[in-house]
């Protein structure tokens, strides 16, 4: 009976070798966060999930680690690194909790990236070095209570007023609203056309209240926007974008982090799951050798294997800026629910325990169901391939 076991298990993380594309930046940059995670984050997040609690205070670390916006230029406070290690840093963040995850993909890619990309010089340099050190926090403001994944139907607007414009409207489901101290908001303008603005915290009128009773992404915090007649000066306007594309093109680079991201809660649901098979005990032998559990161990991992393919190939694409937005679709839908159902198949190899906060199977699970949801849901992007292959759109 060949009794062989492999006992390392970040090996087994990295079944084709690829760590062998990746450079010293890159192993650097994920040793460094999964250090922080492993030390900040997976001592603490049992609770405060438990207890529906922002840990506010990683909001500074976060920064200090370099999670916001890795990939965006030195000068403004970015990374100045390239869109892989942008991809592993979110696939350490989110091996501790996808609400980590979340807090530093929405203040990089939905808030900076867009000043960046979208912002006059005078707005960067205001706002992206405060942002990249987390001495501000940022939101993102795009789905509404009657347009989710219809962002183009939106009902908020703005009316001319001299120099500034008048925001009415709401914003519904908005991770971090409730503490930011901006918002990068989309709103029509006279014209209907789909303008960006810097909303700040404190101007009359606006109103962030959060929203209670998630069974999902408990440690992030959401919330709404609401604007009644709030008084916009023009010079917030982002001035190098209008129409959909402004808010789609950010959404392409926060969905490119989560398509790493999520396979770091699917590799720690893993990981938990093979190491409890060898241990557990039952008839006398450890689950690992029931041909079931092995089953599901070996598709688990062929699966994350694959995700972590996309994940790759779709980062050297991203190096050269070739990464197309349906590409992007395809690999965070296909990495997402690899992990869900990772995070599944794990939470059956514990049993009971499974269901427990002793492991953070459960945890990873339910925090799934809103990352197949968020950023374009689990169909939305289906749709997406769907109209890239055939050429006709199924949303007209
Ligand atoms: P459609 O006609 O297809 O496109 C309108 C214009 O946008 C361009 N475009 C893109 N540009 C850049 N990047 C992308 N990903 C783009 N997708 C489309 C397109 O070329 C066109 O440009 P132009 O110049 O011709 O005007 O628009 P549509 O109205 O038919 O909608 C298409 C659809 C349904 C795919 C889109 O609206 C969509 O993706 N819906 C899903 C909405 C969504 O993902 N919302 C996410 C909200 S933010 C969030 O969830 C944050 S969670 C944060 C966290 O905590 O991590
Ligand atoms: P709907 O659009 O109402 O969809 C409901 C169902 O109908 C889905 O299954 C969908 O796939 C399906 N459906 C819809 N249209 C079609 C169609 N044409 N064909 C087939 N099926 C369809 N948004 C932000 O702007 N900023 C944020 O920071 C943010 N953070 C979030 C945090 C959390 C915790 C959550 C849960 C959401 C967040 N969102 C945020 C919103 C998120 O992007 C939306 O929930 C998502 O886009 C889906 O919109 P919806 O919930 O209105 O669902």
């Amino acid at each position: 009976m060949a009794k062989k076991q492999k006992t390392d298990l970040y090996q087994g993380h990295d079944y084709y070798l690829l760590d062998e594309f990746l450079s010293s930046e890159h192993k650097l940059a994920r040793e460094a966060v999964r250090e922080w995670v492993k030390q900040e984050v997976s001592p603490i997040i049992e609770e405060y999930s438990e207890r529906a609690d922002c840990p506010q205070h990683l909001f500074k670390g976060l920064a200090e680690v370099g999670a916001y916006g890795p990939s965006l230029p030195v000068e403004y406070g970015g990374g100045g690194m390239d869109e892989i290690a942008y991809g592993i840093i979110m696939q350490e963040l989110e091996r501790g909790d996808s609400g980590i995850r979340s807090m530093a993909s929405v203040q990089g890619s939905l808030v900076m990236y867009p000043i960046y990309k979208f912002g006059s010089e005078d707005q960067k340099r205001k706002y992206l070095p405060k942002l990249a050190k987390g001495e501000l926090i940022g939101c993102f403001g795009l789905t509404e209570p009657d347009h989710g994944s219809n962002p183009g139907g939106m009902t908020t607007n703005v009316r001319d007023d001299g120099d500034a414009y008048i925001l009415n409207g709401a914003k519904l489901w908005i991770t971090n609203s409730p503490v930011a101290d901006i918002a990068v908001v989309w709103a029509k303008n006279e014209d209907g056309k789909i303008i960006g603005l810097i909303v700040e915290k404190g101007l009359k009128g606006y109103s962030a209240p959060e929203i209670h009773g998630k069974w999902s992404l408990r440690a992030s915090i959401t919330g709404e926007l609401v604007f009644d007649n709030v008084r916009v000066p023009k010079s917030m306007v982002l001035p190098g974008v209008q129409g959909l594309k402004g808010p789609l093109s950010c959404l392409s680079k926060a969905r490119y982090g989560i398509a790493w991201g999520a396979i770091g809660a699917g590799l720690d649901c893993y990981d938990t799951a093979l190491r409890y098979a060898k241990e557990r005990i039952q008839f006398g032998k450890p689950l690992a050798a029931f041909q079931l559990t092995q089953k599901k161990l070996a598709e688990m991992i062929t699966e994350l294997t694959k995700a972590q393919l996309m994940a790759w190939r779709l980062g050297t694409l991203a190096n050269k800026g070739q990464a197309t937005p349906a590409q992007i679709s395809m690999a965070k839908r296909n990495n997402v629910y690899t992990s869900l159902v990772v995070a599944r198949e794990s939470r059956q190899i514990l049993g009971g325990m499974g269901i427990t906060n002793e492991y953070p199977i459960m945890r990873h699970m339910n925090n799934l169901e809103t990352v197949l949801t968020y950023e374009g849901t689990h169909d939305i992007h289906l749709l997406i391939t769907g109209h890239d292959i055939t050429g006709i759109s199924a949303f007209e």
